[in-house]
């Protein structure tokens, strides 16, 4: 007998840890000073997250949700019964359960994220409230490679859910490269279900990366906060101010750290400078439209069969791709 809330099972796959001080020295080497966007998650940086997701200027979460709502029938009438929802990255725990409400009777749910505590907890909650589902966790980097098959994942027809366009978030030919990792997961009659944002009025991407609350500017600056604390830095926050701005040539939405005057800081040892008006890069946000992304995923390998969008000002688009 299986306790209400139990996991089938819980794989530490070990993904090997990045180098935080490694790669913000890196970063901060070079012409154009970079820091990558997957140091904002620490615990502060996703309470950050959800607050973001909660701006009014930030589209992009409820908009995803109330399509998925919408197509709710839909993907239940294609998944079939029976079907096992593997989610990379498994984040947000509101989507995964609006799909799963969604379907007749799915038959399975493996959660895999970087933190390995993070989604066994969210997992396990999943787990007592389906107490139908066998539910797995797995700890793993989804940029890496996976085999599938020294996990216990039950039969079924596989989805994999990949929500929140959280594709948008990588250079193109990283977006590729993860997409033919997902593609792999992939047997003839699963599929993989993917949110992806769409281009719209410039006005409307800048206002939704630069909430008037400031959560996205906070968002950016724990990652100051994160420097100074973890790596022996003295960057001066009050020195810096956050911009977001539209990219038209490279249709994504582009997010730094501003010098309000030349300073100089210290990380780790050493020593940096950073003139007037001189920027860090932190994330992009690559908006698609509905034939961009379907080229993309076409490059993948994969078969765009279905696509569902949010065509108002707030434009968003849910892919089949099988
Ligand atoms: C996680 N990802 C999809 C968010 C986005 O919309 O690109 C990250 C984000 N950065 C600032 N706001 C939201």
């Amino acid at each position: 007998l299986v306790e209400a809330g139990a996991l089938a099972f819980f794989k530490d796959l070990q993904p090997s840890a990045s180098d935080f001080r490694a790669d913000v020295l890196a970063g901060l080497r070079k012409p154009q000073k970079a820091i990558s966007p997957k140091y904002f998650y620490d615990a502060a940086g996703s309470a950050i997250f959800d607050r973001i997701t909660q701006a009014p200027e930030y589209y992009p979460t409820r908009t995803e949700l109330a399509l998925l709502e919408r197509i709710g029938p839909e993907l239940n009438t294609l998944a079939g019964s029976g079907a096992v929802v593997l989610e990379p990255g498994a984040g947000s725990s509101v989507k995964i359960r609006q799909l799963l409400d969604a379907l007749d009777h799915p038959a399975g749910f493996v959660g895999m994220d970087i933190s390995g505590d993070h989604v066994k907890a969210a997992c396990a909650d999943i787990a007592s409230d389906h107490p139908d589902l066998t539910v797995g966790a797995v700890c793993h980097d989804f940029t890496q490679t996976l085999d599938l098959g020294a996990l216990s994942i039950p039969e079924g027809r596989r989805i994999v859910f990949f929500p929140g366009s959280t594709i948008g978030n990588f250079e193109l030919i990283d977006a590729l490269q993860l997409l033919k990792t997902l593609r792999d997961w992939l047997r003839p009659g699963d599929a993989l279900l993917i949110g992806v944002d769409l281009r719209k009025d410039p006005s409307v991407l800048e206002a939704a990366y630069d909430d008037a609350g400031g959560a996205t500017a906070d968002f950016n600056f724990n990652l100051v906060r994160r420097i100074n604390a973890e790596l022996n830095g003295d960057i001066d926050p009050s020195a810096l101010a956050y911009r977001a701005f539209w990219n038209p040539y490279r249709s994504r939405v582009e997010m730094y750290l501003q010098a309000l005057r030349d300073f100089h800081f210290t990380v780790a040892g050493e020593r940096f400078v950073l003139r007037d008006h001189e920027t860090i890069h932190t994330e992009n946000s690559h908006k698609f439209t509905v034939a961009t992304f379907q080229d993309l995923a076409v490059k993948a390998g994969l078969i765009p069969a279905h696509v569902w969008t949010e065509d108002g000002a707030c434009a968003f688009s849910i892919h089949w791709l099988e």
